[in-house]
């Protein structure tokens, strides 16, 4: 037990990190029963919830907005009244949000001011490879690099952050990871709510200490639910819609959100933005890297109420509060969600067909294989449709035991998918639109299919369960011309 209190801690110095297994933080080994301190008090709706801060071009020429970020370390009120030692992108945690327009390039130029190697991959987006943020492209401590986003894609909620090979799970979790919204005139001409009515919400765990530092470690040691960057935190709003874009940034749980009174979420947009008609939904499951865009109607809600959206999924040692709306006043409001909202060119039928078996024991492996960035483990030929079935080879747990480190999250990079099957049967509502993250309970089987492009190049696809994919449950993709 000591031994483990000293490997954690120096973990928590940023030192060894990454040497201790996966496996140590969770699971089922004797390890499960230890602790390193007591994690600071739990105080719901002690912060009013800010937004993460946009970040200002550099520069700005016919076609591109050039950024500039600094990776820097800093502190952070995650837990009111205390202050705690973050890695972030210039200096805010979360990361400062990039606003791109489809069809207009940005460049961002990362500066690494911190003293662990990172690699920027821009989730969702399709880049060049050399761009994509790859585990062995990374920016030494005091280098620099310039990624390209070419911003040909349809509007979507994106987020950038780390994918440092075996750091990107600790990387992410003390801060590392920030917004990128691409946005299409086209879209701004829809009635949904926008303006100041269109909020992120980037939603995370974390674990906290009484003396402020920051420990990462297994998810059910994680006490503290993280909105924008503080602990279970409250907003005011007016009695009328607003657009919601909810990012699930835990590395290595799930949560299931849900409105205590009920109060139901207008499902429009997914990881690939905006669905073709909008879904009716109570809760939303969402896994690390998956993103839902709902509108949510506050003015069911009289001025003077609250309501509070909750995480279902919470351990029964934690609180389920995760933040609190505060109606204060009426609003006119010509917003609302059209039956159409967009239109996607169809899949064509797949002409090949692969299968991926995910497990977590003995080891976190895709297909029986730990990532090896110099194995080519699937060559996909550019432009053709595949048909892929996913599995979750763990068994399930009974209800109620906490079983996170059992889930699996597929995500791919360069592309979008749609989710086909889930568990035999056609995908329903809750599979709906364009994925890149695809959440799989244990047992669970997905059939999912995407065109390879627009690009050639190396690529990933892995456990967006970011302590399974720094363990090696990742592939390598080459697209091939
Ligand atoms: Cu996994």
């Amino acid at each position: 037990m000591v031994q483990r209190r000293s490997l954690l801690k120096v973990a928590a110095a940023g030192g060894i990190a990454t040497l201790v297994p996966w496996s140590r933080l969770t699971g089922s080994t004797a390890a499960q029963a230890t602790e390193v301190a007591e994690p600071a008090h739990s105080a719901p709706f002690a912060h009013p919830m800010p937004l993460p801060a946009v970040l200002r071009p550099a520069r700005r020429t016919r076609t591109s907005d050039l950024y500039e970020i600094r990776m820097r370390q800093t502190r952070a009120e995650l837990v009111k009244g205390l202050s705690t030692p973050v890695r972030t992108y210039g200096g805010t945690f979360p990361g400062p949000t990039v606003n791109a327009w489809r069809g207009r390039e940005v460049v961002i130029r990362q500066i690494n001011e911190l003293d662990v190697p990172t690699a920027v991959h821009l989730h969702g987006a399709h880049v060049l490879s050399e761009h994509d943020g790859l585990p062995m492209d990374t920016i030494a401590p005091g280098g620099e690099r310039t990624y390209h986003y070419p911003n040909e894609q349809h509007a979507a909620s994106l987020w950038y952050h780390d994918h440092a090979h075996h750091l990107e799970a600790e990387n992410v979790y003390r801060g590392l990871a920030g917004l990128y919204l691409i946005r299409d005139p086209r879209e701004e001409l829809l009635p949904l709510p926008s303006g100041t009515h269109d909020i992120p919400l980037v939603i995370r765990d974390a674990r906290v200490e009484a003396d402020g530092s920051l420990v990462y470690t297994r998810p059910t040691d994680c006490p503290h639910m993280l909105v924008n960057g503080k602990e279970r935190p409250y907003t005011e709003v007016a009695a009328r819609k607003y657009r919601l874009r909810i990012y699930n940034t835990c590395v290595n749980r799930y949560v299931r959100l849900r409105f205590a009174d009920n109060t139901p979420f207008t499902v429009i947009g997914t990881d690939g933005g905006l669905l073709e008609s909008p879904v009716q939904a109570e809760d939303l499951l969402m896994l690390g890297g998956e993103r839902v865009e709902v509108v949510v109607d506050f003015s069911r809600h009289r001025p003077g109420t609250s309501v509070v959206l909750e995480n279902t999924a919470a351990l029964a040692t934690e609180r389920p509060e995760v933040l609190r709306f505060d109606v204060t006043r009426t609003a006119v409001d010509l917003s609302y969600v059209p039956r159409r909202l967009t239109w996607r060119q169809p899949l064509p039928r797949p002409t090949v067909e692969r299968s991926f078996e995910l497990r977590t024991f003995p080891e976190m492996t895709i297909n029986g294989r730990l990532y090896d960035p110099n194995r080519t483990d699937v060559t996909a030929r550019l432009g053709t449709t595949e048909l892929w079935t996913v599995t979750n080879a763990e068994a399930p747990v009974p209800a109620g035991r906490p079983d996170f480190h059992l889930w699996h999250s597929f995500h791919t990079h360069l592309t979008y998918f749609r989710v086909v099957e889930r568990n035999g049967k056609p995908a329903d509502s809750r599979d709906a639109g364009l994925k890149d993250t695809v959440t799989l309970a244990p047992g669970e089987t997905v059939k999912i299919k995407m065109t390879w492009g627009p690009y050639a190049g190396q690529y990933l696809y892995h456990c967006h369960q970011l302590g399974h994919s720094s363990g090696g449950q990742m592939g390598r993709i080459d697209v091939v011309d």
